[in-house]
């Protein structure tokens, strides 16, 4: 690393205060349970590790301390502790980097950086959520030191010696009003230690635990490579010294182990900066890719076999290996639902490039094991072909036996009912998503043209006409009817309405819910029936992603998110009370303005207290409900402007001031006061908003919707599905008078359904 590389004080980017993290910690450190608390241990050793992969540290401790705090020790340059020239307050680096946001500055992504991965927020989150923390730093001769209480310093920085080291001491203590525990579990941090170790080769970790006096230190000597053999324990191998590929090309570092065992699994651990990619990604393919590649060209160049027919397949040369990948990327891009698949699209065709260079040499210079390699994989061929063929003889004689089954539906392989799940699909595009998305094994899909049965506004008669309502009756394998259906027969016992979050959708899982209430009640009363939950929203920042399923929810989350932004110097419970004002007059306004009424019209009628007269009755109801709004955010202001603590300008007559995020905002209007906080608060965001299943990739059905571990689903009760039937016959029935009502009534829920 050269002189301009090094980091300096005036580098440090000043951005924003800690109190977010301390209010939803879960959006920094991934939860508060055990996991969010390791999570600490992990933050600042994360920042240590940087300095090894650096090239400055080569040592950490971390102690486990008797009154429940940690220490973490490393030999690195130390944070600096120079007076930061910009900061108007002159406080240090040291303090800055301690207590601000993503303090990290300028040094970001020159170098291979672990502290701007998975988590990678900064020690600063660490200090915020502790009770207390200490910080010492060796560095330009000094030892200086910091003390604060959950992110607040109670000391200034002071030297208290001096020293010829560099380096970083950090001890904090976990805050039990944010952890549901407190406890370390010396296990958990045992191996993440080792694995660590084995990723930087030559650096030394050790754990302490003053609870009970244990100690254990890590270092591997041969990195990665100690990895596999340890992998490998026990076990027969084939190649005793693990192959050993490493390489570098535009910044990328890859190193490779590879050690082939007697059984007929396949072990490969991929890394990125340190961080285990379990969802895989980019390296991942690439490996896989060259892998095949090299073994096909050396064994058809050694005639070990046939070009063409008797080519090995990807998971023929996998059988029986145990391999770890470790890439160190500059700016590493995270994918997949638990960010831990790598996307850099340039890194498959590099770490291709350097393995299939390192492995065909290695071969060639290997010929024994290397045919062994090949004979091993050539059994596996034979194996998958033996298997497929008995497979497709199954299969054949399935076709025979049952022609029933409809072309539409794609089945899963499952047959115990209990085991089976089936999705019923709006719309021919979700149901190729679904389709895709499934797994294959338990999991059915049957897309259902949702236009064609909304458009008929079917009958429960006509329904049963349409095709694809005869494909369902046959793919639940039960009958219909009162007294025919026969529950021992359904082939499901999960059947999932999964349809879009808009009108349409709403139409279709209501009609669909009273189709079955009124000809397959037995499957509901046995709980069969389920309602998928896909998500409405999808919001990112940053790294951080979350899904959303209701409008609700959406509401609360952009809810909490002004109240961590607005500042106005009245109580947490007023602030709170007018944030809900300003929210539910802002949506009421959304409302009339997409029925066609300006929101700064009915503003001046609200101001001038004008009669209803110039409204239509269609407007009365929102009239009435703003009044009351208008009338106690003015009361709310008016408390504001008359207090003493009032800090900024005080706002003139008949004008709302508000600060969000440091700018302060004044208008007449509680309507442009509204909108700016919206602006504001949903700046830095991205907000998806999805307006059907189509919009989703086979990967985010599956993620958000569709895979067990992770989705939700509503059990439909009998009772749903009697409302249903209720709203069916009022929606469909012949009787004008009640179907008015209704429609009246839910205005605004289906109003809000489909914005
Ligand atoms: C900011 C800048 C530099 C190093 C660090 C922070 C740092 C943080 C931690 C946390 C634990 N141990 C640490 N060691 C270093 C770069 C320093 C330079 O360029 O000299």
């Amino acid at each position: 690393m050269n002189k301009e590389q090094s980091y300096k004080a005036e580098d440090i980017k000043i951005l924003k205060g800690l109190e977010g993290v301390r209010k939803r910690p879960a959006m920094y450190i991934g939860s508060t349970s055990v996991e969010g608390l390791h999570h600490l241990v992990y933050e600042v050793l994360d920042n240590s590790v940087d300095e090894a992969l650096a090239g400055f540290c080569t040592h950490i401790e971390v102690r486990l301390n008797t009154d429940g705090s940690c220490t973490v020790i490393d030999n690195g340059r130390g944070i600096p502790i120079g007076i930061h020239p910009e900061d108007p307050e002159g406080r240090t680096a040291l303090e800055i980097v301690l207590t601000e946001l993503h303090a990290g500055g300028k040094f970001e992504s020159k170098a291979y950086k672990v502290s701007g991965g998975l988590h990678g927020v900064g020690v600063s989150v660490v200090n915020a959520l502790s009770e207390f923390l200490e910080v010492e730093v060796r560095r330009n001769g000094k030892i200086v030191r910091q003390r604060y209480s959950r992110g607040v310093p109670i000391s200034p920085v002071e030297e208290i010696g001096q020293t010829d080291k560099t380096g970083t001491k950090i001890t904090f203590k976990p805050d039990p009003e944010i952890f549901e525990t407190t406890e370390f579990s010396r296990d958990i941090l045992l191996h993440r230690f080792k694995e660590l170790s084995y990723l930087n080769k030559g650096l030394t970790i050790v754990l302490t635990d003053e609870r009970d006096g244990f100690r254990e230190e890590f270092i591997a000597e041969g990195g990665i490579i100690s990895f596999v053999e340890d992998l490998n324990r026990g076990k027969r191998v084939i190649n005793p010294k693990p192959i050993y590929v490493t390489g570098q090309k535009d910044g990328v570092i890859v190193e490779i182990a590879i050690q082939y065992n007697e059984s007929y699994s396949e072990e490969v651990l991929t890394f990125v900066n340190n961080i285990n990619t379990r969802e895989g990604g980019t390296h991942l393919v690439g490996f896989k890719s060259s892998l095949t590649r090299t073994i096909n060209s050396y064994a058809i160049q050694k005639g070990l076999i046939k070009e063409g027919k008797e080519s090995l397949s990807g998971e023929d040369v996998r059988e029986g290996i145990v391999a770890v990948i470790s890439v160190k990327i500059p700016e590493p891009q995270f994918e997949g639902q638990t960010k831990m698949k790598l996307g850099n699209s340039e890194v498959k065709g590099i770490v291709e490039t350097i393995l299939n260079e390192g492995l065909s040499r290695w071969l060639e210079e290997n010929p024994n094991y290397a045919k062994r390699i090949v004979e091993k994989s050539k059994e596996a061929a034979r194996a998958r072909e033996a298997a497929k063929k008995a497979k497709e003889l199954t299969r054949r004689k399935g076709i025979l036996e049952d022609t029933t089954l409809p072309g539409k539906l794609a089945d899963c392989t499952e047959k115990d009912p209990s085991q089976a799940e089936l999705f019923i699909v709006e719309g021919d595009s979700a149901g190729g998503s679904a389709k895709q998305a499934r797994d294959r094994r338990y999991q059915a899909v049957l897309p259902l043209r949702g236009k064609i049965l909304n458009v008929e506004k079917a009958r429960i008669d006509k329904m049963l006409t349409s095709e694809e309502i005869k494909t369902l009756i046959t793919a639940i394998g039960g009958g219909i009817g009162k007294e025919t259906f026969e529950p021992e027969q359904i082939r499901y016992h999960k059947v999932i309405l999964m349809t879009d979050a808009d009108v349409d959708g709403a139409h279709i899982r209501t009609l669909l819910l009273t189709f079955f209430y009124r000809q397959m009640l037995p499957l509901i009363e046995r709980g069969y029936l389920y309602i998928a939950q896909p998500p409405l929203y999808r919001i990112k920042r940053g790294k951080w992603e979350r899904y959303i399923q209701t409008e609700e929810e959406f509401y609360k989350f952009l809810l909490d998110m002004t109240e961590e932004e607005v500042f106005i110097e009245v109580s947490e419970e007023v602030k709170k009370e007018l944030i809900k004002q300003i929210f539910d007059y802002g949506r009421i306004m959304e409302s009339i303005e997409k029925r066609g009424l300006s929101p700064s019209y009915m503003e001046k009628l609200l101001i001038s207290s004008v009669s209803l007269s110039p409204l239509s009755s269609a407007f009365h109801r929102d009239y009435q409900l703003l009044k009351g709004i208008f009338e106690r955010i003015n009361e709310i202001f008016r408390g504001i402007s008359k207090s003493e603590e009032f800090s900024y300008e005080k706002p003139g007559d008949h004008e709302y001031a508000i600060k969000i995020k440091n700018e302060i905002f004044k208008s007449k209007s509680i309507w442009d006061i509204y909108t700016k906080i919206m602006e504001v608060v949903k700046k830095g965001l991205s907000i998806q908003r999805y307006k059907g299943l189509g919009e989703m990739n086979p990967d985010q059905l599956w993620e958000t919707t569709m895979d067990p571990e992770r989705r939700t689903l509503l059990q439909v009760s009998v009772e749903d599905a009697q409302a249903a039937n209720e709203i069916f016959t009022i929606l469909m029935g012949d009787d004008v008078e009640p179907r008015k009502e209704f429609i009246v009534k839910h205005a605004l829920e289906v109003r809000n359904l489909d914005i």
